[in-house]
């Protein structure tokens, strides 16, 4: 299904609580692989394997590269007519909440206002000493790793596997989740939890829950309507029918 059904766009123009619950997926068309697409390897590693805790102290350069080089590609890249339409949606709505597992800061940057992160972001770095945080959009750090004025070494700001999310950005993300009526799940393989929880919380509590995804997931036999396409290209036709 491409197109958006009667049913959606009556819904729509209800201007129902929504919430936009965002993955890899939507930054694909500016250019970012995705953790579990082709190219998403790093110099052959499997990226899954250095966003860890462990991976971080075994090997702190290896992964400060990683970071390095996932920063460089994020500044380099642009939104994309996937981060247009919820910007969109979310003027044309009364109450749009982005929820994003992304970390690329391309939602921002598209100039969306309501954005939980629950996975943090790139552009922050934390000192694994003192805690100190700071927003840095430098895309190339030197030295690797940098360093924080107490003398420790700053850590990416973001969710490693294994770690627990910000308790604040998950009970914000939970919240809106609950009170949502209309969730649009864009560009997530739904494997990776608590995220991956949060669409069925959704339509436990009575929310219409859509899937944008060329591909199939664990999600899509739950979901009330899935739209097998790019969200480049399925999420302007939602704000383009829309009255
Ligand atoms: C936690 C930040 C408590 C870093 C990320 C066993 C069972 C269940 C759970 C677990 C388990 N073992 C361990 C766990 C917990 C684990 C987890 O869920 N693991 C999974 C893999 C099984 N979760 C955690 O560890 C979380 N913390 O649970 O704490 C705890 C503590 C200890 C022990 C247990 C529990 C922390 C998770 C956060 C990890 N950090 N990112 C970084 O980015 O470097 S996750 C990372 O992968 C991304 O942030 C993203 O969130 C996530 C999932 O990726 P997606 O965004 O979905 O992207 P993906 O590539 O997978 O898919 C892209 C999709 O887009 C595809 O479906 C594709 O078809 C589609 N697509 C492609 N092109 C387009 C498109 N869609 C639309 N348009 C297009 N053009
Ligand atoms: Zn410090």
């Amino acid at each position: 299904m491409q197109e958006p059904t009667g049913e959606l766009l009556r819904l729509l123009s209800s201007d129902p609580p929504t919430v936009v619950l965002t993955g890899a997926g939507v930054s694909a068309e500016s250019g970012l692989a995705t953790f579990r697409g082709p190219g998403g390897h790093w110099e052959g590693r499997d990226p899954m394997s250095l966003a860890t805790p462990e991976a971080f102290d075994a090997e702190p350069m290896t992964v400060w590269r990683f970071y390095d080089w996932r920063r460089t590609q994020a500044a380099s890249a642009k939104p994309n007519p996937a981060h247009t339409a919820i910007v969109d949606l979310e003027k044309k709505l009364s109450n749009l909440t982005v929820v994003t597992q992304n970390v690329d800061g391309l939602h921002e940057r598209a100039g969306t206002a309501e954005i939980i992160r629950l996975h943090g972001s790139l552009w922050t770095l934390r000192c694994t000493v003192c805690g100190a945080e700071r927003e840095d959009l430098r895309p190339a750090l030197h030295p690797l790793p940098p360093g924080c004025g107490c003398g420790g070494m700053l850590r990416p700001g973001v969710v490693w596997f294994g770690e627990q999310l910000p308790r604040e950005s998950m009970g914000k993300a939970q919240n809106a989740v609950r009170n949502c009526r209309l969730m649009l799940v864009v560009g997530t393989s739904s494997l990776v939890y608590p995220a991956a929880a949060m669409p069925q919380a959704a339509r436990a509590a009575g929310a219409f829950v859509v899937e944008v995804n060329p591909e199939r997931t664990p999600l899509t036999p739950m979901v009330d309507e899935h739209y097998d396409g790019p969200a480049g290209e399925i999420l302007p036709g939602f704000v383009s029918s829309m009255a």
